[in-house]
């Protein structure tokens, strides 16, 4: 938080500087720049935050990364995960097998996490697993449901390598 308010200090900063300057076409500028850091800003600051690399449209899978935590000071599980997009997400995480080659394990729920544990979902590591995709014109969505009701919606976003 205290990023975003010495951002905003600094550009409103600017626009006192270039107060005499000022026409509409700045002030638009300047309205942008703040949006943009301003969004910027937020999305570093949120935790979990879930990400995939686009794949080709004739892909039917993906994998998800990021994090998923539990905030409650309770031990909680994952019971089921799912996707707008997707017909069936599952939770991979990489083991060695007996030739010593990384291959990934399917996870069974429910998946526990201690209280306020995260897990991070790495590329290399564990990850969600989406098949059989849709076709759909809405964000690519991930809903996790917990196993004290709660059920988080996360928008993944599209981060290209
Ligand atoms: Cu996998």
């Amino acid at each position: 938080m205290r990023v975003i308010a010495v951002t905003h200090l600094i550009i409103n900063l600017i626009e006192v500087l270039l107060f005499r300057k000022v026409n509409t076409t700045n002030l638009g500028i300047l309205l942008l720049i703040q949006v943009n850091l301003f969004s910027f800003c937020h999305k570093s600051n949120v935790s979990q935050t879930l990400w995939t690399i686009p794949v080709p449209d004739v892909a039917k899978t993906t994998a998800v990364y990021g994090e998923i935590q539990n905030p409650s000071d309770n031990e909680i599980t994952i019971v089921a995960l799912e996707s707008n997009e997707y017909k069936k997400v599952e939770f991979h995480t990489m083991v060695l097998d007996n030739e010593g080659i990384m291959r990934m394990k399917k996870m069974e729920f429910p998946i526990s996490l201690k209280p306020k544990e995260i897990i991070k979902l790495e590329r290399g590591g564990s990850h969600l697993m989406l098949y059989d995709k849709q076709t759909t014109k809405e964000k690519l969505m991930i809903t996790i449901q917990f196993s004290n009701g709660t059920m988080e919606k996360h928008v993944v976003e599209k981060k290209s390598l």
